[in-house]
């Protein structure tokens, strides 16, 4: 029997909770060349971020916790910081028509500028990553304010995206210096105190034809990560993924980004969709924890949030009670909702996708819940990606 862990009220995730919501393995920080603690923030650049937070409190649950812009000193552009347990969003949109935030929004769209990584030690990091031929976008510096130093530095990765640095040891304010604690005046039911998610289990990025075992290899060389055993080669994608994917990780599995590369296929691949739309290579899809993903998806899909549609016959299919042996509710609740189901050695995990959350045929989310494995839903690729293929139809692809 799973127990589910009650959220309530629950400022941060403790590590425990973390090893079951996301995957931990045990693993020798003292060795690592480049130790990544978490997720810092996933920095969004979108063209309207006072609405886009909005969303994100309305439909995601998220809670606003800091806030960037004019009032505060920044005429630029505006900064939303939200929080959902360990998982926080930054979401940036420009203020003044000269702010290079525009540019960028006219090339990608709402997308993911930056994947912030929580370092212990910035320096450290940068030198090796140097070493290892890196390209370093900005070098280390400190940021004060009232509450504290901070510490950062950043390394450019696939696309336009970059890694940002940060050492917020020696930091106590609401996010980084320059940023005013803020809380939004939206009315939550009293009857849903729940956060709808705890953490941010992985953050997918889609590289050009050719390139992931480069951008593998970037991940392995400059920040040490290991490569993860799952991965789609040339097998699976001719069948019917239209993809090959590979996945590294930090040490301890805190932090996975799965990369993905178009395949050739009969249709347009949707990593060709998305590489067309974004202009360029950029982040997928972020895959967020939650321990109770049906009340999760309800909430979400109550929302206005929408997903993709599995059909009845993935339920329907006596193949998948026996590839999925004991799950913790009846399959009918599974089909009800449309959350695929997957199991490997480890255990097993419950899943669902959004459609994309903006206009692009870009970014969206995954709603994971793990119960031991440690892995990506390999088993639902087939159902996964022809209800994709469904939707990229609906788009006029050809
Ligand atoms: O992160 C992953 O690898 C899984 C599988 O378009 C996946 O969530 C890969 C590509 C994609 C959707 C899901
Ligand atoms: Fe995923």
């Amino acid at each position: 029997m799973t127990e589910i862990l009650d959220q309530q009220n629950i400022d941060d995730v403790s590590f425990d909770q973390l090893r079951q919501l996301v995957g931990l393995v045990e693993y020798d920080e003292s060795r690592d060349p480049f130790p990544v603690r978490a997720m810092d923030a996933v920095v969004f650049v979108v063209g309207n971020a006072t609405q886009s937070a909005l969303f994100y409190q309305v439909a995601f649950g998220m809670q606003l916790v800091a806030y960037s812009g004019p009032e505060t000193g920044n005429r630029d552009h505006k900064s939303y910081v939200l929080k959902s347990g360990s998982a926080r969003f930054v979401l940036r949109g420009g203020v003044d028509p000269a702010s290079p935030l525009h540019d960028h929004h006219r090339e990608h769209g709402d997308g993911v500028v930056d994947l912030a990584l929580e370092v212990t030690d910035v320096d450290k990091c940068i030198e090796h990553a140097r070493k290892q031929g890196a390209t370093v976008l900005v070098e280390p510096y400190d940021e004060s304010d009232e509450h504290g130093t901070v510490r950062f530095a950043a390394i450019a990765t696939y696309g336009q995206t970059r890694h940002t640095l940060v050492d917020r040891s020696r930091y106590t304010g609401p996010y980084l210096p320059g940023f005013v604690s803020r809380q939004g005046s939206l009315q939550r039911p009293a009857d849903a105190p729940k956060r709808l998610f705890q953490a941010v289990d992985h953050c997918v990025g889609n590289v050009e034809l050719g390139r992931m075992d480069e951008w593998v290899s970037f991940y392995n060389r400059v920040l040490g990560f290991v490569n993860m055993a799952e991965f789609v080669g040339d097998d699976i994608a001719t069948e019917y993924s239209a993809l090959m994917s590979k996945v590294v990780s930090n040490g301890n599995h805190r932090v996975k980004f799965p990369l993905n590369e178009p395949a050739v296929a009969k249709k347009k691949s949707q990593i060709d969709e998305y590489l067309e739309f974004y202009g360029g290579a950029g982040c997928q899809h972020i895959a967020l924890a939650t321990n109770d993903i049906l009340d999760t998806a309800d909430r979400m899909r109550a929302a206005g949030v929408e997903f993709l549609d599995t059909p009845d016959s993935y339920y329907e299919d006596p193949e998948l009670r026996e590839r999925i042996g004991e799950v913790r509710v009846p399959i009918e609740e599974l089909k009800k909702r449309r959350i695929l189901v997957d199991r490997d050695e480890d255990g097993y995990l419950l899943q669902i996708f959004t459609k994309p959350v903006g206009d692009r045929p870009t970014v969206f989310y995954e709603l994971i819940e793990r119960h031991g494995s440690l892995g990506f839903g390999k088993g639902n690729f087939k159902a996964l990606f022809e209800a994709i293929e469904r939707e990229q139809d609906r788009r006029g692809n050809l």
